[in-house]
């Protein structure tokens, strides 16, 4: 499988190709939400269906939620332990979406320090369905997480899982210019 992956601290983030909801090794993932915490398609299409509907009925007591905002539920039939549900900016509706993306990554990080999680996989955010350019969220997204790795405690591996070449380049060129 295509991945690399650098060392900041005592962490490890990696950028790697496949499939969100095939993130074994890692104690959460993030879901790309809609506000209402609903199934939608896309990453959260592909989750709720691996999960089962008990995510659903969990998720949707918790929501609505704001663009940047995370929130975390239990993962039923997934294989982590727990999904962190962020809704991303869309893009131009949601102002300043460079400000917003940037949040829903460093939320999701305060959830799993918060919950003590030692690792979290993250699909491209706002990229698919909210229309953010992947060219444009890839160095947001990086440069989010990157900055918050010196602080991490619990957090040892942080994954950004992207799901075709084309947008895998793109994250790969926003890592090294980190
Ligand atoms: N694994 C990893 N990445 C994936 C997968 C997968 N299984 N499936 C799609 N992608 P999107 P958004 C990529 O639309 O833009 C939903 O309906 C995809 O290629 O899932 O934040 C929700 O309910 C794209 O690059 O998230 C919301 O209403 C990226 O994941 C809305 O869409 C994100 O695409 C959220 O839109």
């Amino acid at each position: 499988m295509k991945k690399e992956q650098i060392l900041n601290g005592n962490v490890y983030l990696e950028v790697s190709m496949g499939d969100i909801v095939m993130q074994k090794d890692m104690d959460a993932i993030a879901n790309a939400a809609n506000a209402f915490l609903r199934v939608g398609g896309g990453v959260a299409g592909a989750i709720h269906k691996a999960a089962g509907p008990e995510l659903e009925k969990e998720a949707m007591t918790k929501g609505p939620i704001n663009p940047g905002q995370a929130v975390i539920t239990k993962a039923y039939n997934l294989p982590n332990k727990h999904v962190i549900h962020v809704l991303g900016p869309v893009y131009d509706r949601d102002i300043p979406h460079d400000k917003l993306l940037a949040d829903c990554y460093s939320n999701a990080l305060d959830l799993c320090e918060k919950h003590q999680l030692t690792s979290i996989a993250f699909p491209a955010i706002s990229t698919g369905v909210f229309g953010y350019p992947v060219e444009e969220a890839a160095p947001v997204a990086l440069k989010a997480i990157y900055a918050k790795m010196p602080v991490l405690n619990s957090v040892k591996r942080i994954r950004l899982v992207i799901f075709n070449e084309r947008d895998y380049d793109s994250h790969i060129k926003a890592l090294k210019e980190l």
